[in-house]
């Protein structure tokens, strides 16, 4: 067996059968084709635990250099959340009444969304996902590379995970997000990416009726 080089480990590999790997990406995908967005959400409280596990496993993405630029920002405390709605719907007030093209409203019509976001407060957590551009390294800036790669993938993985749980999620860009990183008291250094409620859906939740593009119009094989 060949030696480890200094600083690595070996792989231990999965090891699936053909058979196998055909039916579980055959199965993955079946379960990952039933992942919703969704506005509507129930009260009904997530244990923190579950939301650290998510945590972790959205962690779990690789990052430009392994700098793992990302902070997850867990919020459950109702005056927490309280000041982001308020917030968040004061800019959304902005963005539908001028600041949004009318092409955009009327791309947005069949979401049925407007400035009002009830669910950032009904929801059990709200996590906010803070995109890391650098590390102060004794007193200096030192740029992440990739970061934002690196967090759209890290943010992926949650939304996986958040799904594998049997939760659902909303990936909310309320527009400019810097009152984000105020309420949350954040360094310099973060900024926001995402903010992602998540817990479970309201009785009788409504989805949009969509479609997804088939293969043949997101896949070219050479
Ligand atoms: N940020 C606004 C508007 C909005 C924009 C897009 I693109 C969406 O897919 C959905 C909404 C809002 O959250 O309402």
């Amino acid at each position: 067996m060949a030696d480890t080089k200094d600083g690595f480990i070996r792989l231990e590999p999965l090891r699936f059968s053909e058979e196998e790997t055909l039916s579980r990406s055959k199965e993955f995908y079946e379960f990952m084709d039933k992942r919703r967005s969704l506005r509507v959400f129930s009260d009904k409280p997530v244990p923190k635990e579950v939301i650290e596990n998510i945590i972790k496993t959205a962690s779990t993405a690789p990052s430009g250099a392994h700098q793992q630029p990302w902070t997850f920002c867990a919020v459950s405390s109702a005056d927490i959340k309280s000041k982001i709605r308020e917030a968040a719907e004061k800019e959304e007030y902005e963005n539908y009444h001028g600041r949004m093209s009318e092409r955009w409203l009327k791309d947005l019509e069949p979401f049925g969304t407007d400035h009002i976001k009830p669910f950032l407060e009904i929801a059990p957590w709200l996590i906010i996902v803070m995109k890391r551009s650098y590390e102060i390294v004794d007193g200096e800036k030192k740029n992440n590379y990739y970061a934002t790669e690196s967090v759209g993938l890290a943010t992926g993985f949650l939304l996986a995970a958040i799904h594998n749980a049997g939760l659902v999620a909303l990936t909310h860009t309320p527009s400019p997000m810097n009152f984000l990183a105020k309420v949350l008291e954040r360094p310099e250094n973060e900024k926001p990416f995402l903010l992602i409620p998540v817990g479970h859906p309201a009785a009788n939740a409504q989805v949009p009726k969509l479609e997804r593009k088939t293969l043949e119009e997101v896949a070219v094989f050479y």
